[in-house]
Parts: structure tokens; sequence; C-alpha cells
């Protein structure tokens, strides 16, 4: 029963129907931009970038399945459509300053620049490139397309390179559509900009242009979040004929994640959007608010990258040119890319449903940018119902409630008086390795994370991990419907080994009053000792003990980047005479005693479950036996009829005789 090849099909998406033309935009020549070599510290806008996500839509298949376009160079006269002459012979100068220390020189002149011989190509493909794009798309010879380009450009400015930017990549393509091309009937362009910085290069060249809708969503943070000083405000609204033009959602702190972004989609952009009409959008799309960057301090996952790019589908006929700005984990910028160009060819985003709400101060800074903007835009002039704004996530602390089956004390505490590293930290346990590839990222890791890679294990589930989407969001990173907030996925991400089903002769049951995630009724364990007159249905999925740790440390809300792993290699050769072990979790785990379940083709079968005291507990009444709520059943039902275990019949007849037979 065991198939890799069932894993391979039910794990990818279904793709009914034809994909789309999607055009994909890399070269090399872009990498010859670096920062100079022996700096104290690497910088964050490194080559490896693009390689990061141009090799990971090559593994995953997706490359194959676009039309892979010539990187371009850029025109003069098409640079000086945004750009002073002397800012253009700036650039093009670096390439024959012949020293690193008067290339250095020169970029210290300018705020967060640095230069290398190659910037001068570099940054000429970059620009020459998204037009590429943006000209294939607008004469329909695509319906989207990506371009995954080097140097940045939203912070670069009509007359000097800043913030990584070195010419407006998206600024410059959109002027060249809008002013020399009329021929191919694009008279009105949508920008996004979706970099966590505010992208004051672009906002400042179309500040007056009613052609062009500026829309960016980024940190603000009072003014101090980079690039500092106001015009990211929302009171930045445009000028002249293009009043209104101007849309800016200055976050007042970082940690903002898909809920908020969805909020800002569904209650500004997209009604306005809906109004402006756009011919074609184009993403300034940094991925530097997606969970893990190290600058940006958000929280946006794949999932949310995809459902804010599906929502910008249904204009223009889905003309949209996706141009690569910041993003600085590796990690994160590929799998946030994938994800996108996932959804560029589908043309639909996975359904499915977060449940998490945004901050108090999301809701407050929708509705300042509304009503700054219902002059110009009356769609956004009424209230928001007091049932959507009420909803608001509070942060909780120390809490492990990512599966909610785990330990649950929530401790809300009012978002103002958090730091970024109370939250964003543990959370973003992807953490960085800047310097190598996302391939090659073993090197940092501590030592015992390669030894337990080498050892596989069953982890075996009876609960909502049985749904297998569920279970993979402790793999990859994500979030599915029923989950708080987004996991971020095991350090190896690569998929179990094997996933089969097995009926063991344990007794599963439900206890306890409530759960953080599921509210009222009890969620499921299985009693660890066995029981010839019983019968529990149980996934599983073969790991590696790197990986079983990974998943033990999320339900539990630890960080994973501990210097130990909770269960190693001696505990697994002690559990497998002593048939359980107790792990030392969070103060008051529930899931903290971890069972032998005997072993399948000679790997070990592991779960995690209650402690015999904590069932003495329950059977005494100390502890309630509760049936599950309607959801989190339904959420067991799912994954038994989907992992073709039982009809659905059948299924809801286990959980029923499971909830109310006396333990
Ligand atoms: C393109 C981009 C960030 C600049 C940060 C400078 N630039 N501290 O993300
Ligand atoms: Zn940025």
């Amino acid at each position: 029963m065991e198939s890799n090849g069932e894993i391979e099909s039910s794990l990818s998406r279904s793709n009914g129907g034809e994909d789309r033309r999607v055009g994909l935009i890399f070269d090399e020549r872009m990498c010859k931009h670096y920062a100079p070599a022996p700096a104290e510290e690497h910088h964050p806008e490194c080559p490896d970038r693009i390689l990061a996500i141009w090799s990971l839509l090559n593994s995953s298949g997706l490359a194959k399945r676009c039309i892979i376009l010539k990187a371009k160079d850029v025109e003069d006269n098409h640079l000086a459509l945004v750009h002073t002459k002397k800012h253009i012979s700036l650039i093009k100068s670096i390439s024959s300053v012949n020293s690193e220390s008067k290339r250095s020189r020169l970029a210290a002149r300018f705020n967060s620049i640095y230069f290398s011989e190659g910037s001068t190509e570099a940054a000429s493909l970059a620009a020459g490139s998204v037009i590429e794009a943006a000209e294939k798309v607008a004469k329909g010879e695509l319906d989207s397309a990506f371009a995954i380009v080097r140097p940045p450009g939203h912070h670069a400015e009509e007359g000097e390179p800043m913030g990584f930017c070195l010419y407006n990549n998206v600024a410059i393509a959109t002027s060249y559509l809008l002013n020399e091309r009329r021929d191919l009937g694009i008279n009105k362009i949508l920008i996004v900009d979706w970099d966590v910085h505010h992208g004051n290069g672009t906002q400042k060249m179309f500040y007056k242009d009613p052609r062009v809708l500026f829309f960016s969503v980024h940190r603000y943070d009072s003014g101090t979040f980079y690039p500092s000083g106001h015009d990211g405000s929302y009171i930045m609204t445009g000028e002249d004929s293009g009043a209104g033009h101007n849309i800016n959602v200055p976050w007042e702190h970082g940690r903002c994640g898909d809920a908020d972004y969805l909020a800002v989609w569904d209650n500004i952009l997209i009604p306005v959007a809906k109004e402006f009409y756009p011919d074609m959008i184009i993403v300034s799309a940094g991925f530097d608010a997606a969970i893990g960057d190290p600058l940006g301090g958000c929280c946006i996952t794949p999932h949310g990258y995809s459902i804010m790019l599906d929502k910008l589908m249904e204009f223009a006929g889905g003309k949209i040119v996706m141009a690569l700005e910041g993003g600085y984990n590796l990690n994160s910028i590929a799998t946030s890319a994938r994800a996108c160009v996932d959804v560029l060819l589908h043309g639909k985003a996975p359904n499915v449903v977060s449940e998490a709400y945004p901050f108090a101060s999301t809701w407050r800074v929708i509705q300042e940018v509304r009503r700054e903007l219902s002059t110009y835009w009356p769609v956004l002039g009424g209230e928001l119902p007091e049932k959507t704004i009420n909803k608001t996530t509070q942060i909780a602390v120390l809490s492990s409630d990512s599966e909610g089956e785990t330990e649950d004390i929530v401790l809300a505490v009012p978002e103002e008086v958090l730091t970024i590293d109370d939250v964003i930290l543990p959370l973003s346990n992807l953490k960085i390795d800047l310097d190598s590839q996302v391939d090659q990222e073993a090197k940092m890791k501590p030592s015992w994370r390669s030894e337990l890679s080498k050892v596989d294990v069953w982890y075996a589930t009876y609960g909502s991990n049985m749904k297998m989407a569920r279970f993979r969001c402790y793999i990859e990173g994500g979030q599915i419907e029923g989950m708080r907030r987004p996991c971020v996925g095991s350090m190896d991400k690569s998929k179990p080994k094997g996933i089969i089903w097995k009926t063991f002769p344990h007794r599963l049951f439900f206890a306890r009053e409530r759960t953080a995630t599921w509210g009222p009724g009890g969620v499921a364990f299985l009693h660890p000792n066995s029981n010839a007159q019983e019968k529990a249905h149980l996934c599983l999925y073969k790991i590696t003990l790197e990986q079983f740790n990974d998943v033990l440390f999320q339900e539990n809300s630890l960080n994973l980047e501990t210097s130990h792993p909770l269960f190693d290699s001696a505990a697994l050769q002690t559990i497998q005479t002593e048939k359980s072990i107790s792990v030392e979790l969070v103060q008051g785990g529930w899931y903290h005693n971890l069972v032998y379940l005997g072993n399948e083709g000679g790997t070990p079968v592991l779960t995690m479950t209650c402690s015999l005291s904590d069932v003495d507990d329950f059977m005494s009444g100390k502890f309630p036996i509760n049936p599950p709520c309607k959801e989190y059943a339904n959420t067991l039902i799912t994954g038994l009829v989907e992992g073709e275990q039982l009809s659905e019949e059948e299924a809801s007849a286990y959980i029923q005789e499971a909830s109310s037979k006396p333990l």
C-alpha cells in the first residue's frame, strides 16, 4: 500500500484544464551585481536570491510549464522615461570604474547602495526584462509573466539609486507601455507593491498620473521603517489629475500576516480596482513580508501570496506582470514565488480558508485609508460593519495552539506592548541562512539535525494530522482551515517517504473541556495501552527523526532553532523496549507521551498522546471527557475519507462511537 507515486499525485494540486501561458524571465548575468566580498556581514540582497527562486521553480516542475523568455537589455530612451540623464550615466559608468574602493566610495554617496563591476549589466537586464515581460503580456502573446530580476527597483528615484535599487524596473515598464506603446491599448495600469517597504520611487514617478493607480502596502511604524519619512503615509493620495491614484496602506508594526493583507485586499484594493478597471496589473513583488524574512518582520505564507494574487486575476483579463523586488530569506522567497507561479498557471488559488483574524491596528489603518480616499473612490465610503472589525487577533504568547490538540493556555496581550522579537522570532525559525543556497543549507545546522536526518520513523496520527493537507503544514509550512496560524514547517521540507494506514488495538477517545483552536469540545487521544477489543485507525507518515522532532516542536510551539532534539536516537532505542517515553515539553502539554506501536518494515512506529496518569484523571472525572466539536470531528472524518480508509458513514460512526463509549 505504501507508494510514493500515490503521495506525489495527492500532494500536487489537480490541474483541471490547460495551463495558462505564463512567461518566466531569469538570467544568471543578473548575479553579477553583488556586494563587495569581505563585508563584515553578508549582504541580504545577494545573487542567491534569484538562483533560489529559479532553482525551486525548476525542481518543482513549474518552470517547464512556463514559457521561458530571454532577458533583454534596457534601451537608454526607455530609462529616460523615468530617470534623469545624470542617473542613467551614473549607473552606466559603474562597469568602467575599475577599483573596488572607487566603487565603494561612489556607492557611499547613496542610501543603502553597493556597486560591483557587473552592476551596470545586471541593472540593464533587470529593467529590460520587466519591459520584455510586460510587452509580451500587453500584446497577448502571454497571459501573464514573472520576471525574476535583481537588482530590485521600487526605491530607485528619478535621479538616484536607493535601497538596493538601481533602476526602477516596474516604473520603466509601466511608462514604456503607457507612453511608447500606445498601440498595444494598455491605457491604465494598476501597480500593486506588496514589498514590505514603501515603493517611494514608483510613487513619485506617477504621483500626478491618473493612468497609473499606485497601491503600496508596507510597514510604516510611524515613519521609522525604511525608507523612513512620511512618503508612505496614507495621506499621500496623489496630486493634480493623479489625485486619488496613490494609495498607501501603512502598517503600524510588523507581525502582519495573511489575515491582515487579505483584509486590505477585500476592503480597499479589490473594491478600488473594480472601479479603476485596469488594462494590466504590474506587481512589485517583493517577498520580504513573507514569514521568515530577516528584514520584514511580517508573516505572509506562500498560501497568503497565492490568495492575494488570485484575487487580482479577475482584473484586466488576468494580464499580470510580476517583477521581483525585495525578499531576503531564500527559502521564503522561493516558496512564495512558487505559490505565485502556480496561481498564474492554474488561474486559481488552492481553496482553503484561514481562521486567523487581522489585528485591531489593521482595521484601524484600513479605516483611515478608506476615509482618506473615499472622496475619490465612493466605494470606500461606507463604514465597515461592526461584526467585521470586531474580529481581531490578539497575540498569543507562550501558547501552543497551532494544532489545538496540544496545550493551549493563550495569554492574550494587547498588540502594542509586544516587540517583534516576542512574537515573530519564535515563529520565524525558518531563519535565514543568508550565505547559502536553499539546497545546500546543511552546513549551518546543529549537528543533531544531520544525524537524525539519517534515521526514519513512522509518525502515526489519529487526530487532525490524519488529514494530509494539515500534516503537510508541519513539514512544508503553511496554514489550512482549522489552524489558528501558519506553521513554519520542518527545516527539512522533503515529503514523507511513505504514507500508510493501519489499525491498532488501542482506544481512541476525546477529552478536555475546550481548546483554543476548536473551542468547546474534546480532542483526540489514544489510550497508551493496547486492548484487543479496540480498533483505532491511524495514518502513518514515514519521516526522518529530524522532521519528527520538528513536528514535536511545532505541536508544542517551540522554536526549531534549538541545540537539542526533544527525541533523539537514544530515546528511539529506549522506547522500543519500554514502549513509551515521556518528553519534556512545554508545561502542561497534553501530548507529552510518545508511544511505540511496533515496527513496520523495520521502521519504528511512534505516536504522541497523553500519559497513563492523564487517562486516570480523565476516568476519575478530574478532567472531562467530551465529544469533539463538529468542526474538529469533520476534520477527522475528512482525513479518514480522503485517506480512503472509511466511507463517510463509517468514519462518522467511528468518531461517534469513540466520542460516546465510556473509557
Ligand atoms: C528592495 C528592498 C530594502 C532596503 C532596506 C535598506 N529594499 N535598509 O527591499
Ligand atoms: Zn523591500
